[in-house]
């Protein structure tokens, strides 16, 4: 079968380059970005600066770089993140923090709804003593991924940045998908991102671009940020080509997470009509999540080699637990295939 004809809802960071990005990769104005020089990143870093409503913003190969960057920028060696127990940072990020910034993790709980109680932040925030470790720096996803791809609220967002002000904290936002949590609660997305110091969001994802992501904050943050991504190994050079993506990412696909979340929408209320699934709540923004049924006796490789043959590629994200995701590639056949391929595989 040929790959394009494959539903592929393993992940939103399948997504090829749109025939416009193509187009616009190989016209792109490029220069070497390591001298500053490429007028295409600068045109994205200055319009991802300006739509998430801070001072300035830096292209990055990859969300993790982002999110480690942010990281090191906030705290020293030894220093200690408040993050989500079901982060991406905590989970997937094969502890870069501690590996390569010496920044220690305390994780608290993310409750169903993806938030953290400000409690249990509180709690978490060590005391001035000379036995402990110093606490520097809080962070958040937005949307929760682990937790069903929930978005968390504008209003929550502020009380975890006023927790992090009262207390003298940095406070950083993992926003691999920002625009999806703008989009599922219809807000600007400054609104989520304005109690932030610092908040990465990637293209890559159901931006639809095939690389790259953006880390925003203060000038004086950038300019940290900078050296540590060149330090890190990723300073890029004639970028432009990606960065010419980027641009379409943010000018005429952040505006269309809608249509995603609405097929993610119709999946569900497909698959909730099979008899193999323990489905739970509704989607709230491009993920779904399941189990199979206790009476389901496949394992998760044989359901996903299945399916596959029936022109549909998923993944498992737990033992016996699924996510499939919706993208800018899914249209509405690609849902209603998918739901048959699953009526079919666990009849
Ligand atoms: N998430 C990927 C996998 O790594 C799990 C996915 O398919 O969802 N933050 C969040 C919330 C993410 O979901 C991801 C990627 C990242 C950061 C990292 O981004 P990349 O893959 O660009 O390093």
């Amino acid at each position: 079968m040929n790959e394009m004809e494959y539903v592929d809802l393993r992940s939103d960071t399948v997504t090829k380059p749109t025939p416009e990005m193509r187009e616009a990769m190989a016209e792109a104005a490029v220069g070497d970005d390591v001298f500053g020089d490429d007028p295409t990143v600068i045109e994205l870093q200055e319009l991802a600066a300006n739509m998430i409503g801070k001072e300035s913003s830096l292209f990055v190969p990859s969300g993790t770089m982002g999110n480690l960057i942010a990281i090191m920028v906030h705290c020293s060696r030894g220093e200690e993140a408040i993050i989500g127990d079901k982060s991406h940072i905590y989970l997937n990020e094969a502890g870069g923090m501690s590996a390569l910034g010496g920044v220690y993790p305390h994780p608290v709980p993310n409750q169903k709804d993806g938030t953290l109680r400000l409690g249990d932040i509180r709690g978490a925030i060590q005391p001035d003593d000379q036995h402990r470790t110093i606490t520097r720096l809080i962070s958040i996803e937005n949307t929760q991924n682990a937790c069903g791809g929930i978005p968390l609220s504008v209003e929550y967002t502020r009380q975890v940045g006023s927790l992090a002000k009262e207390n003298g904290l940095k406070f950083h936002i993992d926003g691999a998908r920002i625009f999806n949590a703008a989009a599922a609660l219809d807000v600007d997305v400054k609104e989520l991102t304005d109690p932030a110091d610092s908040v990465m969001f990637c293209l890559s994802k159901g931006l639809a671009s095939p690389v790259g992501s953006m880390l925003a904050g203060t000038r004086e943050f950038i300019a940290r940020a900078h050296r540590l991504r060149k330090m890190l190994g990723g300073g890029m050079r004639q970028v432009g080509v990606l960065a010419a993506a980027g641009l379409i990412s943010l000018e005429k696909m952040a505006g269309r997470l809608k249509q995603d979340h609405a097929r993610a929408k119709n999946l569900y209320e497909g698959l909730k009509q099979i008899g193999g699934l323990r489905i739970e709540a509704g989607p709230s923004s491009n993920m779904v999540y399941f189990k199979l049924a206790e009476h389901i006796r496949m394992a998760e490789d044989e359901v996903i080699s299945e399916m596959k043959k029936r022109g549909v590629l998923v993944d498992w994200s737990a033992p016996r637990e699924f996510r499939l995701v919706t993208h800018y590639w899914v249209d509405d056949t690609g849902v209603e295939k998918a739901v048959q391929a699953f009526r079919d595989v666990l009849a």
